[in-house]
């Protein structure tokens, strides 16, 4: 079942998502929601707190190419066990900041620990864009949005910008 996706500002956003403890088929109907919802948008990555659910759960598909298969992952209580010093820069966007983007900085290889829809735990490196999608959802669920990451004016603007969507939107 597709979900709808907060945008920003909304408290839900903003929080701390506390750690799952056991992977039930209730989670697992969570995660394939989260896909269905992610590649309905269409994006590369949702975090639960996108849908309104505060639980440490991402899922991702940097997959490009028309051609080439998909990769769906699912990752509950995912975190980077190691970054490197090597940054990229990448010009990114939101589902729940639309039509909004900006280059944000961040380690170009991560290693990243998770539990998988089976409940055993998988580690894997990413690079590239796999490493910017993978970082930007984990801070989704630390409460924390790439424009966090900009200027307090530029941050600003792209708020007031959301609240006057959000009203529209509220209006229609
Ligand atoms: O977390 C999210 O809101 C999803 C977000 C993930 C992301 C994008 C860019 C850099 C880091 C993380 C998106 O998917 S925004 C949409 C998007 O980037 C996209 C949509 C369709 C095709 C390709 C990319
Ligand atoms: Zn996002």
């Amino acid at each position: 079942m597709k979900r709808a996706i907060l945008i920003h500002p909304d408290p839900r956003l903003k929080k701390v998502c506390a750690p799952v403890a056991d992977i039930s088929d209730e989670l697992r109907a969570l995660a394939d929601d989260m896909l269905e919802t992610m590649y309905d948008a269409p994006g590369i990555g949702l975090a639960a707190p996108q849908i309104g659910v505060l639980d440490r759960l991402i899922v991702l598909d940097c997959v490009k190419e028309e051609s080439a298969p998909a990769r769906p992952l699912v990752m509950f209580n995912p975190r980077v066990v190691a970054a490197s010093d090597e940054t990229n820069v990448y010009e990114e966007g939101c589902l729940s900041i639309p039509e909004q983007y900006a280059e944000v900085t961040r380690p170009k290889v991560v290693d990243v620990e998770w539990i998988d829809r089976d409940g055993k735990l998988q580690s894997e490196t990413f690079d590239g864009l796999w490493a910017t999608c993978v970082q930007h959802e984990i801070d989704h669920l630390d409460g924390k949005l790439f424009i966090d990451y900009l200027k307090p004016l530029k941050r600003q603007m792209i708020t007031r910008k959301m609240q006057k969507l959000k009203r529209e939107r509220a209006r229609a």
